[in-house]
């Protein structure tokens, strides 16, 4: 059976494509997951690609992919700067996660240069637009095989 990656998204990545393309550029979500399966299949992963705009869905969302996938790339959205929850969540695991953001977030406003689950995370990417993505799964094929 083809491993599986868990591709995880937090809050409003659903309004991706439709406001701020100078930060995030203009793909919206659909274009990353589709962008996604294209390079997993390569890669030899299924995707499973999910966005929830609720904090404990994502941790309810890690639990299971202890359970179902060889790893996972997430990109927390705003819950990255703030959530205990999931730094704990990640720390239960142990499955590697590798964090995902699409801006620099070092190069943003000062409140998004902490990020609270990259202690916790394998490794973290950011700044390479909706191409960090695509990074991460070859981050994930690299420490998975
Ligand atoms: O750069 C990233 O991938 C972020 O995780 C995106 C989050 C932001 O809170 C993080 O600091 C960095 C924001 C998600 C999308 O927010 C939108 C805001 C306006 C228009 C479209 C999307």
């Amino acid at each position: 059976m083809t491993p599986t990656i868990f591709v995880l998204n937090g809050p409003n990545l659903n309004a991706l494509g439709k406001r701020e393309p100078g930060i995030y550029g203009g793909k919206t979500l659909g274009d990353i997951e589709a962008d996604c399966r294209s390079v997993g299949e390569t890669l030899g992963f299924t995707i499973d690609f999910r966005q929830t705009n609720h904090e404990g869905v994502l941790v309810d969302w890690l639990h299971e992919a202890d359970e179902r996938a060889v790893g996972v790339a997430i990109n927390p959205g705003a819950y990255g700067h703030t959530s205990i929850a999931m730094h704990d969540a990640i720390r239960a695991i142990s499955v590697p996660v590798v964090e995902v953001h699409i801006s620099n977030i070092h190069a943003r406003e000062e409140f998004r240069h902490k990020s609270m689950i990259a202690p916790a995370a394998k490794g973290m990417i950011c700044g390479f637009g909706p191409h960090s993505y695509i990074l991460a799964l070859h981050a994930l094929k690299n420490i998975t095989q």
